[in-house]
């Protein structure tokens, strides 16, 4: 059993981890790479979402975006000058495939090709994302991932790009955040594709679920020496009092939240207090699922940005219970998301506790905060640096004490279409002007820079 000690007071150095330690960025293919008509890309659920009126704030796409499809060798030269030695990124499935059963499309391919090449010359090992939430429009219109079919249409996507990167991509990230994409995209509707369903949102969190253990086998067929894995959203958990309710609603969106993932992942099925919750809404489960949603993996990805208050509300569908806004007084994010450090560190010991999953990954780390630019043209984003130092001591701790994390991603190395925020949000180390696409570096990705060259 590991526990999480008392935040560690001093500064986070690079020496303080591991040699072999992994340095990285995030992004993913539809808040970066624009280019959304060109070489061949199909319409995505974004794209469709983006251009339905009130569904994105400032009524912007990813259409253009960072422009990364054509920016990407400046965009990597800023990630090697920060001193990374790993990139994540996403794969865009609609420059893929244009129809079901159809033939890969080559200019996405290369596409991706380069792109790996791009990262393998720069020093920076790269770390694919398969499924980062666009699905081509077309799979929509058959019912998305609530069809059992899409997992068979994602299958064949993984194994065109399996084995076109597989000679220098070794490291497979099979899905980003299922629940963003099953509850969010399919029971609260405010991402793509925008349905309000439970009962379709569970058939969906299967169905990505189901994909992800069969994806698991194919990728270490396809590819020498892979290293497979999911990465998940998750959060600490508190009540919101010690009440009884609270506390038993606390359990009841845990439930969800965190287990409904990672128990059937990790071999025990979906868990059995929250299917007697949900009744009727529980997913079809066919003979053979979970036994392949339970294939070992190499890692696990963990996306965390902050904790969770939970209060007992018999009115909240589905679960009775409500995720609290941060009390008054506490410090925020951009987004109104707590800022809360040790949060990390109790997460990963959480996870390591229940679960022992082997090497953990931080995939995904980061804040949003308003960013001027001065008039000497430099970003002094201070929330942002210290919100990354904090978390960096936190994993510091957590690793000191027993937990297995062998890298960190910074969620963003870009700022980028944030989805239903569209471009009003910023999360990246880098600043861009949208208007030009000047691309500059902001304090924070400096400070990850001195960071990372232990300056
Ligand atoms: O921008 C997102 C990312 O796509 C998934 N994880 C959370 C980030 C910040 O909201």
């Amino acid at each position: 059993m590991t526990t999480a000690n008392a935040l560690e007071p001093t500064a986070p150095q690079r020496g303080d981890f591991a040699p072999d330690f992994l340095w990285g960025c995030a992004t993913s293919s539809y808040q970066i790479e624009g280019a959304g008509q060109e070489d061949g890309r199909v319409e995505s659920i974004w794209d469709r979402f983006a251009a339905t009126p009130g569904k994105v704030k400032d009524g912007s796409s990813g259409l253009v975006a960072c422009d990364h499809y054509h920016r990407w060798p400046e965009d990597f030269d800023i990630g090697r000058d920060m001193g990374l030695n790993a990139y994540r990124f996403s794969i865009a499935w609609p420059r893929i495939f244009s129809e079901v059963g159809g033939k890969p499309n080559e200019k996405g391919l290369d596409f991706y090709s380069r792109l790996v090449d791009g990262m393998l010359e720069r020093g920076l090992q790269p770390w694919a994302t398969l499924y980062h939430w666009d699905l081509p429009q077309y799979l929509q219109d058959l019912g998305g991932w609530n069809n059992r079919a899409t997992v068979d249409a994602y299958l064949a996507f993984v194994d065109a790009m399996t084995r076109r990167l597989g000679d220098r991509v070794q490291h497979w990230i099979t899905h980003n955040e299922p629940w963003c994409t099953s509850i969010i995209g399919n029971f609260e509707g405010w991402h793509a594709p925008g349905n309000t369903d439970f009962k379709t949102a569970l058939q969906v969190a299967h169905h990505v679920l189901l994909s992800h253990g069969k994806a698991v086998p194919l990728i270490r067929a396809n590819v020498p020496n892979a290293r497979a894995g999911i990465a998940l959203s998750l959060h600490p958990v508190r009540p919101a009092s010690n009440s009884p309710e609270d506390l038993a609603a606390m359990a009841r969106h845990d439930g969800l939240r965190y287990r409904w993932f990672l128990d059937p992942l990790y071999g025990r099925g979906y868990p059995q207090a929250t299917l007697d919750i949900i009744g009727d809404a529980a997913p079809t489960v066919e003979p053979g699922d979970l036994e392949a949603i339970a294939v070992p993996t190499d890692f696990l990805g963990v996306n965390y940005y902050f904790p969770e208050t939970i209060q007992n509300d018999p009115t909240h569908a589905p679960l009775g219970a409500r995720v609290l806004p941060p009390a008054d007084g506490m410090e925020t994010t951009a987004m109104g998301w707590e800022v809360a450090p040790q949060g990390l560190a109790e997460l990963l010991h959480r996870i390591e506790n229940d679960y022992h999953p082997g090497p953990m990954y931080i995939t995904e780390n980061g804040s949003c905060y308003t960013d001027e630019v001065g008039a000497n043209g430099e970003i002094d984003d201070v929330e942002r640096r210290r919100y990354l130092a904090t978390h960096l001591a936190a994993l510091r701790a957590a690793i000191r004490d027993g937990v297995p994390v062998k890298g960190y991603f910074a969620w963003s190395l870009l700022d980028n279409f944030e989805w239903a925020e569209g471009y009003l949000k910023r999360f990246g180390l880098t600043h861009i002007d949208y208007a030009t696409q000047q691309r500059r570096l902001k304090s924070s990705g400096k400070w990850y820079r001195s960071f990372l060259r232990g300056e």
